[in-house]
């Protein structure tokens, strides 16, 4: 009897211990598992970060081969004694791509002398009331309200005095979502969908003609859009900007006299004096793209040209932007 009982006795104890050993095998399998993701998660994770910073790496590159190609233009522009920039030059590789090392890289230069510079808008001391103008006449070729110009402009300004029909925090700051006036110069275009009066459509009609730089920039003839051409004077009629870019040629123009010799503007020296525009550019805004095995990085780098052909950084932007838009080209 006794001996019975102690074989139970045993037999529910190897029970007991074979349920613990199994419990220590599920709870070490579950561990090793745990252990495994994680190692994978973070081997992943680097494999990724440093997927991404070798293509930024081929996007910063991609960003000095354009500054020195500006740069060389300006020394080659010297050596002729003729500071120019036009399109056909040979830093304006509009959209070029080329293979890096496990990857690529695409780029397309844009020459933002040839836009209208928003920030001009509050530019008084620049004789403010030209600029108000020329935007005039761009949103009425475009069939926006110009009404749109006090809005930028107090969106701009350093005051909460709204101008017009402009407006200012009391009317942004019960709207949906909540948000006050910018009071600074405009950084980048993206900001405009912030703007009252610029919904979807005003925005996409907008972007290609439209830029944002320090307000002393000057449009450059030789890259100007035809409706900013038009823009200048209103003694500058649509035929006159079409001659304009008809007769910019290989060349370009390099003074003004260059442009009162066209038939079309002999009488018109007065007009375009006044129009203030120059024949070079300084602001070059670069879109890339790189790509390093299957990691894409977007950079958009808005580089300045001084007066000695220095090329420097004025501002970058990562990430792909929905207002990346091709200059219309005018032929
Ligand atoms: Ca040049
Ligand atoms: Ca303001």
């Amino acid at each position: 009897m006794i001996t019975m009982m102690s074989k139970t006795s045993m037999n529910r104890q190897r029970g007991i211990a074979l349920i613990y050993v199994l419990l220590i095998f599920a709870m070490i399998t579950l561990m090793a598992s745990q252990m495994v993701t994680s190692l994978w998660l973070h081997t992943e994770k680097n494999a990724r970060f440093l997927e991404r910073i070798q293509a930024k790496h081929h996007a910063l590159s991609a960003e000095q081969y354009v500054a020195l190609l500006l740069e060389q233009d300006f020394e080659d522009d010297k050596k002729k004694k003729r500071q120019v920039d036009h399109e056909r030059e040979r830093w304006n590789v509009t959209t070029v791509g080329y293979p890096v090392e496990q990857g690529s890289v695409e780029l397309e230069i844009v020459d933002e002398n040839g836009r209208f510079n928003l920030n001009w808008l509050n530019a008084e001391a620049l004789d403010g009331k030209r600029f108000t103008t020329q935007f005039e006449t761009i949103l009425k070729n475009l069939g926006i309200d110009t009404q749109l110009i006090y809005a930028i402009k107090d969106w701009i300004d350093s005051d909460q005095e709204p101008s017009e029909t402009g407006a200012e925090d009391n009317h942004y700051l019960v709207l949906d979502p909540h948000r006050r006036t910018a009071d600074f110069p405009l950084v980048s275009l993206s900001e405009l969908r912030l703007i009252q009066g610029v919904g979807k459509q005003e925005f996409e009609l907008l972007t290609p003609l439209v830029t944002v730089l320090p307000k002393e920039s000057k449009v450059n003839v030789n890259s100007a859009l035809p409706e900013v051409l038009r823009s200048l004077s209103d003694k500058i009629t649509e035929g006159d900007a079409q001659s304009i870019i008809d007769s910019r040629t290989d060349e370009g123009f390099a003074k003004l006299e260059d442009m009162t010799k066209l038939p079309a503007l002999k009488d018109k020296t007065a007009e375009l004096k006044a129009a203030g525009f120059e024949f070079t550019s300084s602001y070059f805004n670069v879109y890339i793209k790189a790509t390093y095995r299957d990691t894409v990085f977007y950079l958009r780098t808005l580089l300045v040209r001084n007066a000695d052909g220095k090329v420097q950084v004025a501002g970058r932007e990562i990430g792909p932007n929905d207002y990346r838009v091709t200059a219309k080209k005018e032929s």
